[in-house]
């Protein structure tokens, strides 16, 4: 577009640079015809003046030659005549010429020496003059000059009417050229190619149906747009057939779950019913750098899970506004269309006060729910002022979701996390006839331990409001049963595995997260690490760890761990590098500052006691890295330490297994996190104890590749069955209560 506009703007200029030049050949053409006139006039009256004098009158001072010289003066545009004698002295003048303004002098000497006639234009007071100097002559001598003075103002007055004739004349040519140019160019070209992109797009999406083969477009473009639906038709048929394929594969139990297929279970299940999730977090947020919005995905597995959810029913994403620019993109409802490049659902983005993002986020979500729910001996803090914007937030959210849904019938809500435990009570009470699911990503905690929160009834009763809360292990569904038993009056039913309190049933479920193995495995991944490159790790090993900086992910616990391997392994010095990628997180809690500096102070002590000029034990690395920075680096490591004091699953695990397409490395895993029960082929540790921790990393260097291919191949084949897409079919499926029917899933 940029380059059209260019093109126009150059050929308008090559059009005035041209203009003007043929203005600048035609004023000097005009100038000279004019001048010629003057100075032909100006010739016959010094030659009638020269009839008059030469006979007549000797030139000295004669008040008659003054006389004379007055008889035409002033008349067109004759300003005056002056006499010089022989000498150059001034004799006499029209009295229409000021004394002080006579100095034409030099142009008369030029005649009398010359003998001839002597031209000359020039500037007097400001006016334009013609002067045209003719010697006299009294029997054959020269006897003085006659001077003609001339008023050539009108000369410039015909210049700057030729100019500003021809200067508006290129000016509504260049506008009528630009302005035909640029119609044009919108009728041939930019209209039709916009519906054909257009269409492409939507033959790309699979959103248009059977009206993508009446592409319509006339002129230049009609044979492209003829082939183009042509290949939409057998598209369609293609998609169709590949269609019906993925529902025909979904009788098969042994195929894994992909996002096509998810699309098609919805597709095929839900018929159409809308699914909104609500999430804090959002699934992109827009920021501006240098002047300009862009957008990014935060590193989240949650994002992964839901996205081909949204996509495949196009639904509605409720979330929390962070972004610095989120503002500028969403329309009147706060609403964008996502995926940015491909829009296939929307984002409604709630916008949330300091105050609120204080209370609600930084205080009763992260500094209270997440260590009560974690139990990594760091105090849950409670404030009364926290729970209240807690609870005015989460109102927030379902005052602009019963909103949204009004018009919907039975509309399937998702609600996701901690941040939002009061939600599904809150929206059920306005719309019994929703099916509310609430997935909680953290642990929970046995009901001893969740006793010590003052609002947990409330907490509790507000999750019961879901018809399904689910949870990503069996051990997290008791703790939860407990809690609800002894906090709340309720039926509890440990065969269904639901609490029945006021009227209502929720089924509690075990729901394990996971990734999405198939998408790893086809991605082309590199064969080197630029991370590993860039910080310069030229070691033999290569041990990562990939966290938030969370205190819950026992980064400090891993470091010991490392501390004691390298005194009781000696050898592996400069043999070992340990990677810890670790971006900062939740800067707004004053414990995730103290946690991060700790790390830090750590990170240093190890590398002075052990490090050598030529070897650096341990990396941090506190940027956020891309999936395509991640998955080399999970390729290149020997090892994968993976030891959080508690975790509800940790997808770092899962993606670590996901990556190894050679089926080589080893995982050391916590046996506190989710993911161990999923991945029973890691080596299991408790990261408490630096002694297992280090006996871990040895073993995993000493086992022998065929161990480890057996290991990998084992948790591959767990992640591959038991993927991201299957959790969120299975998710949709308890809460939309379809039943286990095989073919539904
Ligand atoms: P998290 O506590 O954030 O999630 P985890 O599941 O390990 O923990 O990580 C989530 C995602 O963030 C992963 O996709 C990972 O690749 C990415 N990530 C982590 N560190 C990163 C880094 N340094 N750079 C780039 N990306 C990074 C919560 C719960 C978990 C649960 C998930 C999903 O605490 O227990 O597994 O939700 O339910």
């Amino acid at each position: 577009m940029k380059r059209i506009f260019g093109l126009i703007l150059g050929v308008a200029v090559a059009v005035s640079l041209f203009a003007f030049a043929f203005t600048y050949w035609q004023n000097y053409q005009e100038q000279n015809l004019l001048l010629d006139d003057l100075s032909r006039h100006s010739a016959l009256l010094a030659e009638s003046f020269k009839e008059a004098i030469e006979p007549n009158y000797s030139i000295k001072k004669n008040p008659a030659l003054d006389k004379l010289l007055d008889k035409d003066a002033g008349k067109e545009r004759l300003t005056g005549l002056v006499i010089y004698d022989v000498t150059g002295a001034l004799v006499a003048s029209s009295s229409t010429i000021s004394k002080g303004a006579i100095n034409f002098a030099a142009v008369a000497e030029a005649a009398i020496k010359g003998d001839t006639t002597v031209r000359q234009v020039s500037s007097v007071d400001g006016d334009k003059l013609f002067v045209l100097a003719d010697p006299l002559h009294s029997d054959g001598a020269v006897t003085g000059a006659l001077v003609v003075v001339q008023n050539a103002n009108y000369l410039d007055a015909v210049a700057g009417e030729v100019w500003t004739t021809n200067l508006v004349r290129l000016f509504v040519q260049v506008l009528v050229f630009l302005i035909a140019i640029i119609l044009l160019l919108r009728w041939l070209i930019f209209q039709p190619m916009k519906h054909i992109l257009e269409s492409i797009r939507q033959i790309r999406t699979g959103t248009i149906s059977d009206e993508l083969t009446k592409l319509k477009v006339y002129g230049f473009f009609h044979p492209i747009a003829v082939e183009i639906a042509k290949m939409s038709e057998s598209l369609l048929n293609a998609r169709q057939a590949a269609s019906e394929e993925a529902r025909l594969r979904l009788e098969k139990l042994d195929t894994p779950w992909t996002a096509e297929r998810l699309k098609e279970f919805i597709k095929h299940n839900l018929k159409g019913r809308p699914i909104i999730v609500v999430s804090n977090r959002e699934p992109y947020s827009h920021s501006k750098v240098d002047g300009e919005i862009t957008y990014s995905v935060p590193s989240s597995g949650l994002v992964t899970a839901l996205e081909p959810i949204m996509e495949a029913c196009g639904g509605l994403w409720v979330a929390h506004g962070s972004g610095d620019a989120d503002k500028e993109v969403v329309d009147s409802n706060d609403k964008v269309a996502l995926p940015p490049d491909e829009p296939k659902y929307t984002l409604k983005r709630i916008w949330l006060s300091e105050k609120e993002v204080k209370g609600h986020y930084v205080g009763f979500s992260n500094e209270a729910l997440w260590p009560l729910c974690h139990m990594v001996h760091t105090r849950p803090v409670f404030r009364k002022n926290d729970w209240l914007e807690y609870r005015k937030v989460n109102g927030k959210f379902a005052q602009s979701l019963l909103a949204e849904i009004k018009d919907m019938e039975q509309p399937i809500i998702l609600v996701q996390d901690y941040h939002f435990a009061l939600l599904p009570a809150m929206i059920k009470k306005s719309r019994p006839d929703a099916e509310v699911g609430i997935f909680w990503h953290i642990p929970w905690p046995g009901a001893e331990a969740f006793n010590i929160c003052p609002w947990r009834k409330a907490i509790v009763e507000g999750m019961l409001g879901a018809d399904v809360v689910g949870f990503h292990t069996q051990q997290y569904c008791n703790n939860f049963l407990d809690t609800a038993r002894k906090e709340i009056e309720s039926i509890v039913d440990i065969e269904q595995f639901s609490v029945t309190h006021d009227g209502h049933t929720s089924y509690i479920k075990p729901l394990p997260i996971s990734v999405a193995l198939t998408n790893v495995a086809a991605k082309k991944t590199q064969q080197k690490s630029l991370v590993l490159q860039e910080a310069g790790v030229k070691t033999k090993y290569v041990a990562v760890g990939v966290d938030r900086m969370d205190y819950t992910k026992g980064i400090l616990e891993r470091l010991r761990g490392l501390e004691f391997f390298f005194e009781t392994h000696p050898s592996y010095q400069e043999e070992l590098t340990f990677v810890q990628v670790a971006p900062l997180s939740r800067q707004s809690v004053e414990k995730y500052r103290q946690f991060a500096e700790e790390v830090r102070t750590e990170v240093e002590r190890i590398n002075e006691k052990f490090g050598t000029s030529a070897w650096t034990p341990i990396v941090l690395i506190d940027r956020n890295l891309t999936h395509e920075e991640l998955d080399p680096l999970y390729q290149v490591a020997d090892v994968c330490l993976v030891t959080p004091l508690n975790d509800g699953m940790n997808l770092v695990a899962k993606e670590y297994v996901a990556a190894q397409d050679d089926e080589s490395g080893v995982l050391v895993l916590s046996k506190f996190t989710g993911a161990a029960r999923d991945l029973k082929d890691a080596l299991i540790i408790n990261p408490y104890s630096a002694e297992e921790t280090s006996e871990a990393i040895y073993q995993a260097l000493t086992m022998s590749q065929l161990e480890q291919r057996r290991r990998i191949k084992k948790m591959r084949e767990s992640i591959k069955n038991k993927n991201i897409y299957r959790w969120a079919a299975e998710l949709i499926r308890a809460v939309a209560n379809l039943g286990s029917n095989e073919i539904s899933l």
